[in-house]
């Protein structure tokens, strides 16, 4: 911080009541008597009096709410913040977050100008440089990174947040890498979709539905803190008599609104599920019905290979030949297949009882649900009966001692979601932060296909929160040349941080804290770099270990009367200019355009965000027919689709485009890692026996909460009023440690280390330890969260759809009181 140049033109909290109650002195004095009427009178003159004006926006889209907000701003200032009137209610909505940017935007936290390095990396020492200096180090840094090493050794990479305006172009004007795998969100995707045909980490229908449900099971989801105005969608349920059952190791703000709170251990998630669905095989609570018309349950494998049977082998292998050809000679050709050319399956086989053989499917009369039969002179089982199998030893005492959830809480759980119609409603922090999150997903896979939950009104699973409108418009976006696109990225940015393929690197957002586990190794990764910048609105934990910090301005700033445009919510939003941009800020759409324009690239840029903004409205979907910015504006910043009327999703149906077009929940391609039925796969470190926990004792899990977006808002004052940096520990292992509240402690492990405050709360289990991601070093004593999170990939990982997953949560630690 020491070089940061701190020139806030902002008016303190302190400043900024003075002056409201010097306003109210004033009406009062001149209103005589303090009526309503009276005091409210002359404040009103006192508005028109002022030069006020109204403009529109929208807000963040990585707390997934995108509120559409109307702002006003007086005498040049941001002064209020408000929802933007919308006759629909769901979408009329502003949160603490949002209301305190008036403050926020303002505030010392931001970068104001663009910075150089002076002292050693770390040392958070800058001098001040102008733009020009800025652009034309980046320009050099740059061409040399890439002259010496190849296009592809340097990466620009942007946070979420700091692509909500206008598609980024930078990267593929330079042919840089700009992306790879995240490694987060997507785990227990990675498990689910395949069963339902790839369909992704979303279910097919949305939050809106689940009135229509009995039950619905939310699962490491705390919405209402991490989709705050989705909660509607809850409460909603909730008062249609649909039953809220929360499965969370804390008792979080949801559990706290839920029916019943399934309080699991960190990390066990598969194992509750496993459970659960050991109890309906036992207990017949399956929908045989579902089954025999709707899953691939009934086929036929071979018992010892677990491969499923194929009526038609040699064809099939044919087939397959004439497809890879195919696909060989598409991919040298640089085109895509034709869409007549599809992978082929399988013929499959079922056992039929009338001919008392094993036949192709579709020629099956009586095909059986169970039964170990001999095909060809092999043993041969049906998939079900390899389930049964499979799940005998996750009795609900094996799950018990696994979750540390009561059997008989197991088994109830079980049946009410038995019952249906049910949803399984996933969030994605807690289990999506393990190496096992894909076992997670496909357990809820199984256990809807097995008792007939997914596919008719009321059922499904997947990612339901935030998860609004089943639909989104297509957008237009900036013509480039043809042969401007980011160099491929074959790794993950998890793997990025990890290799030397990178030797320049430029990011918008503070990704190397935010994204990537243990620290210290990142760190290393840093220091082995010639060159990385980082633009960001605040001086995030990052910006002290960079070369060049560069300021961008919010979302509430702009150069142009228009900033950006985006979908959300089932509507076109725009990005209108608030005010001016702040300090000596710029839009991050100028800064790449100053980058670009300095290598001379500048032409192929659009002049201006407005122009640019009007390019991405230039589209053939019928859902934005006619929207333009003027017709945005004349609208207040926001247009519904057209034709999307109902807030219903659509029926999810029974048409899957899987290769039986049946629900699949066994994964032959997982055979090899003994994941074609899910099994139980302890964590990798946080797991009750491991001998590491006589060190590290405590399992430590991150999430998300109301008072921040992710790192953003850790600056913001009047937030900190409320919130500030803390782990939570229970009174048990508090009083161990002889901790009290407010104490400042030291959480380690071999990683490294880190310091906050504790707060102690029996809302957190004994054994485990708690905390929000992941505040600004600034704010923690120059200590980063970030230190003692394991990076520890799971080798599956890498053959699943989105890759590996970053166990942040897989994370054993100890907690000392500082000076102790
Ligand atoms: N230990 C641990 N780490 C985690 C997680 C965890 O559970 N535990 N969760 C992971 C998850 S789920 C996610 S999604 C990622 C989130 O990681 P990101 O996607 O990187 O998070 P964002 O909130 O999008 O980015 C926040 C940063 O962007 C800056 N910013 C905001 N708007 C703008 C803008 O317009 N321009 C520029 N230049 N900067 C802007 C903010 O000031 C802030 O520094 O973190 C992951 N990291
Ligand atoms: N206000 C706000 N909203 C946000 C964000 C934000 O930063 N701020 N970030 C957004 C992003 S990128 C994401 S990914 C989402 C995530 O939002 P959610 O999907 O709700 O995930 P989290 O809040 O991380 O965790 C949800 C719950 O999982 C619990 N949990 C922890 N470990 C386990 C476990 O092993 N099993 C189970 N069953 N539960 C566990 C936690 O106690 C927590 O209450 O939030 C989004 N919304
Ligand atoms: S931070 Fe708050 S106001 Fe802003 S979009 Fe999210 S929920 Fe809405
Ligand atoms: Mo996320």
């Amino acid at each position: 911080m020491d070089g940061l140049q701190n020139r806030s033109q902002g008016v303190t909290r302190r400043g900024f009541l003075k002056t409201a109650l010097a306003t109210g002195a004033i009406a009062a004095s001149a209103g005589g008597m303090a009526t309503a009427e009276t005091w409210l009178s002359p404040a009103k003159a006192v508005a028109q009096s002022a030069d006020e004006r109204v403009a529109y926006t929208y807000h963040n889209e990585h707390c997934l709410c995108n509120c559409m907000l109307k702002c006003t701003v007086r005498d040049g200032r941001l002064s209020m913040i408000e929802p933007r009137p919308n006759e629909d209610n769901r979408f009329h909505n502003v949160c603490l977050k949002g209301i305190s940017e008036i403050q926020h935007i303002y505030g010392d936290a931001r970068i104001q100008s663009p910075m150089r390095r002076v002292g050693e990396r770390g040392s958070g020492e800058f001098e001040v440089i102008t733009w020009e200096e800025a652009f034309e180090t980046i320009a050099r840094e740059f061409k040399k990174c890439q002259d010496t090493y190849g296009e592809d050794a340097l990466w620009i990479q942007y946070s979420t947040e700091a692509q909500q305006r206008l598609k980024p172009l930078i990267a593929s004007i330079l042919h840089a890498q700009a992306g790879g795998m995240n490694g987060y969100d997507m785990g227990q995707g990675n498990g689910l979709n395949q069963a339902f045909a790839f369909s992704g980490m979303f279910a097919l229908n949305t939050m809106w539905e689940w009135p229509q449900a009995k039950t619905v099971l939310m699962v490491n989801c705390n919405v209402l803190e991490t989709g705050m105005m989705w909660s509607r969608g809850f409460f909603q349920a909730q008062e249609a008599g649909t039953k809220m059952i929360v499965c969370d190791p804390r008792f979080s703000t949801t559990a706290s609104k839920a029916d019943e709170w399934v309080a699991l251990r960190p990390g066990t998630d598969p194992a509750l599920f496993l459970g659960m669905t050991h109890h309906i095989l036992e207990a017949g609570l399956y929908d045989t019905d579902h089954i025999m018309a709707n899953t691939h349950l009934p086929f036929l494998i071979d018992a010892e290979t677990g491969e499923l049977l194929d009526a038609d082998p040699a064809g099939t292998a044919e087939a397959m030949a004439a497809y890879e050809q195919a696909a060989a000679e598409a991919k040298a050709a640089g085109t895509e297949l034709p869409e007549d050319i599809v992978k082929p399956a399988k013929k499959f086989m079922v056992w039929d009882g009338a001919q008392n053989a094993a036949v192709r499917f579709s020629e099956a009369t009586t095909p059986a649900l169970e039964g170990t039969f001999t095909v060809n002179g092999r043993k041969a089982c049906t998939l079900f009966t390899r389930l049964r199998e499979e799940m005998a030893e996750y009795t609900l005492e094996w799950a018990e001692k696994i979750t540390n959830v009561p059997a008989s809480q197991i088994a109830s759980v079980a049946e009410q979601y038995a019952e249906g119609p049910s949803i399984i409603c996933n969030g994605v922090g807690g289990i999506d932060k393990y190496g096992s999150s894909d076992i997670a997903g496909h357990c809820y896979a199984l256990i809807a296909s097995l008792t007939g939950n997914y596919g008719k009104r009321g059922t499904g699973c997947g990612i339901y929160c935030y998860h609004v409108t089943p639909y989104e418009a297509e957008l237009g976006g900036w013509k480039l040349p043809e042969d401007a696109a980011p160099s491929p990225s074959p790794l993950g940015f998890y793997d990025m941080v990890r290799t030397d393929k990178v030797h320049a690197a430029m990011f918008f957002g503070d990704i190397p804290t935010q994204k990537a586990a243990n620290w210290n190794k990142t760190l290393e990764w840093i220091n082995s770099l010639d060159f990385i910048c980082v633009a960001d609105i605040y001086h995030s934990s990052v910006c002290d270990y960079v070369d060049m910090i560069l300021p961008s301005c919010s979302k509430f700033e702009s150069a142009d009367s228009v900033g950006g445009v985006k979908c959300a919510n089932g509507y076109i939003l725009q990005n209108q200019k608030i005010i001016d941009p702040l300090f000596e800020s710029k839009q991050d759409f100028y800064i790449e355009k100053g980058i670009a324009e300095t290598m001379g690239y500048g032409e192929l840029y659009p002049a201006t965000a407005e122009e640019y903004a009007a390019a991405t409205l230039t589209s053939d979907d019928p859902m934005v027919e006619g929207f333009t910015l003027e017709a945005l504006s004349a609208a207040n910043g926001a247009l519904k689709l057209l034709d999307t009327e109902d807030p219903l999703g659509p029926e999810v149906g029974m048409d899957y485009h899987t290769p039986s077009g049946k629900q699949e929940p066994y994964y032959e391609n997982m055979l090899s890692w003994g994941q074609a039925f899910p099994a139980w796969e302890s964590p990798v470190e946080a797991y009750v026996d491991n001998p590491l926990r006589e060190k590290y004792p405590l399992m430590f899990t991150q999430s998300r909460t109301r008072f921040r977006v992710h790192s953003c808002y850790s600056g913001a004052k009047w937030i900190q009023q409320f919130y500030e940096p803390h782990i939570e520990l229970n009174p048990v292992d508090a009083a161990a440690r002889g901790l009290s509240n407010g104490d400042e402690v030291e959480v380690l492990n071999d990683r490294g280390s880190f310091r906050t405050k504790v707060l102690i709360s029996d809302a957190i289990q004994p054994d485990m330890a708690y905390m929000a991601e992941s505040t600004y070093a600034q704010y923690m004593n120059g200590t980063l969260m970030q230190s003692v999170s394991n990076d520890q990939l799971t080798e599956r990982g890498y053959d699943l759809l989105f890759g590996p997953m970053i166990p942040y949560n897989d994370t054993l630690i100890e907690i000392k009181k500082v000076g102790a």
